[in-house]
Order: C-alpha cells, then structure tokens, then sequence
C-alpha cells in the first residue's frame, strides 16, 4: 500500500521518456587516439593498451573518479567476473580489491586501475601486498587532480574550484612500500612495459600520466543537474 501511495505521489508521468540505452559506447578509435593535445597519453588509448599488454582473461578491479568512465567504456570485457567496481558506495581506493580477487584467483592477472586521488588513499595497503607477495598491477591515471571533482563542477556550474593532488611522486612512494614501478607518458609506452619483470612476486605500480585535456563527452545528467542548480540558484 505504502509503494502504491508512493507511485500515486510521484509525478511519474511528467518525467521526459527517454529511450532506453544497452551496452556501452566506443566514443572513439582507441588505438588512433594516440596522444592527446598536451602531448600525453589520452585515457582512451590508456585503457587500450593496458588491456593489449595484459592476458586476454585479465580480471580488473577499478576505482571511482573520472577514469572509471573511460575503463567502462574502453575495456572489453567477455567474462563475467573479469570487471569488478563497487558502483554502491563508489569509494575511491576500492579498487585495492584487487588484493583479494588475486587471492581468489592467484593463476589470472589481475589489474587495478585508479586514479592519483584513489592512489594517495591506498598506498600504504600495498605494503600487505608485498609483504604477501600478491602479484598484482595498479595502473594509476594521474591527472594530477580530482578529475571528477573538479570536471563535475565545470560541466554543472561552468566553474571550478582547484582540485589539485600534486605534488605526488607516485612512483617513489611505490617502491617506498615495497611495490616495483614505472611510469608512462605517452602513447606506445604501455606496450613497451615488461610486464614479467614488474609483477614479480610482488605489487607493481604503473603511473600513467595522462593528457587532461582528454575528457568523456557530456552526458544527460550534466544537462539535468545543471538545471537542477540553475533552478535552485534562481529561487534563492
Ligand atoms: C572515499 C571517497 N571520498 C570522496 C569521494 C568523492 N569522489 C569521487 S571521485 C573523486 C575524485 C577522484 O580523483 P582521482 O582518484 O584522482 O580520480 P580521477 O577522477 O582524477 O580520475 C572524489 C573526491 C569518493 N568517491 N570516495
Ligand atoms: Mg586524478
């Protein structure tokens, strides 16, 4: 009765019909996309490199922030325990998960793929990592900021506050808990990596530093949260 009433109060029928979507869309040729306009490696071919160089049944654990929108629609995942995010709470960090599902599952590769901000706030867990000898990547998108942050408050409100991490030697702070590393900039260089050598009984951390310039196309929900401020802005 309660979820009748409730459905009865809603104004259901005056919220626009959109057309449902299924899947998720390649916006762009990852493997042309190469560099972007700061001369660094776009996320997009970020993404597709990273799952070039790894083995075809590679389970990846991913993070929350901006790089989670080029991880959804860039991997190509045919298994269905091969792409593991907690969109529930959709802590930054989470992808550190990638600890146990190696445990679970110690004969497949196993990538994490996060961004600096998530990084700051899980590096020292890879100290039990290495401690335990847990062989698992985390590929950092370092962007040098809270991309999704500060581009939320761009596409909503056309401004922003500074959302700066650096500086962040992510790299040093790796090996500092016992991790190997290495770090990337441009396009072919993920390809390049030994991965053998990296991920050698131990974590391994790879730093990819990533063109900022390259960013997901607008969706609906900027439009509408936009309007929600707009309207909130204009009643105060
Ligand atoms: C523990 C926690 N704090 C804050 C947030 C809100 N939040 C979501 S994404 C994000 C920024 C993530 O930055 P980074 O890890 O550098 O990823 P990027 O967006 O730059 O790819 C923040 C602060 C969160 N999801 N979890
Ligand atoms: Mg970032």
């Amino acid at each position: 009765v309660f979820l009748r009433d409730l459905c009865m109060a809603l104004p259901l029928r005056a919220l626009p019909k959109t057309p449902p979507t299924y899947g998720v869309t390649y916006y762009s040729d990852p493997e042309a996309a190469g560099n972007g306009p700061e001369g660094r490696i776009s996320p997009v071919r970020a993404i597709w490199e990273i799952q070039r160089r790894l083995p075809a049944d590679a389970l990846f654990t991913v993070d929350s922030g901006e790089h989670f929108f080029f991880a959804t629609h860039y991997l190509r995942i045919a298994r269905p325990d091969a792409f593991v995010v907690m969109t529930g709470l959709g802590s930054m960090a989470s992808s550190i998960s990638a600890m146990g599902a190696k445990l679970a599952r110690p004969d497949r590769c196993v990538a994490a793929i996060c961004g600096d901000g998530g990084f700051r706030m899980m590096a020292t867990e890879l100290a039990t990592a290495a401690r335990h000898r847990l062989e698992i990547l985390v590929f950092v998108f370092n962007d040098m900021r809270l991309g999704m942050v500060e581009m939320g408050h761009q596409r909503i409100f056309g401004r922003s506050p500074g959302y700066d991490t650096g500086p962040l030697d992510i790299p040093a702070i790796a090996r500092a808990v016992g991790a190997r590393s290495a770090s990337v900039s441009r396009a072919g260089e993920i390809l390049s990596l030994d991965i053998d050598a990296l991920v050698d009984r131990g974590p391994a951390v790879v730093e990819v530093r990533i063109d900022r310039r390259v960013e997901m196309p607008k969706n609906r929900r900027f439009e509408t949260l936009g309007n929600v401020a707009n309207q909130s802005r204009s009643a105060a």
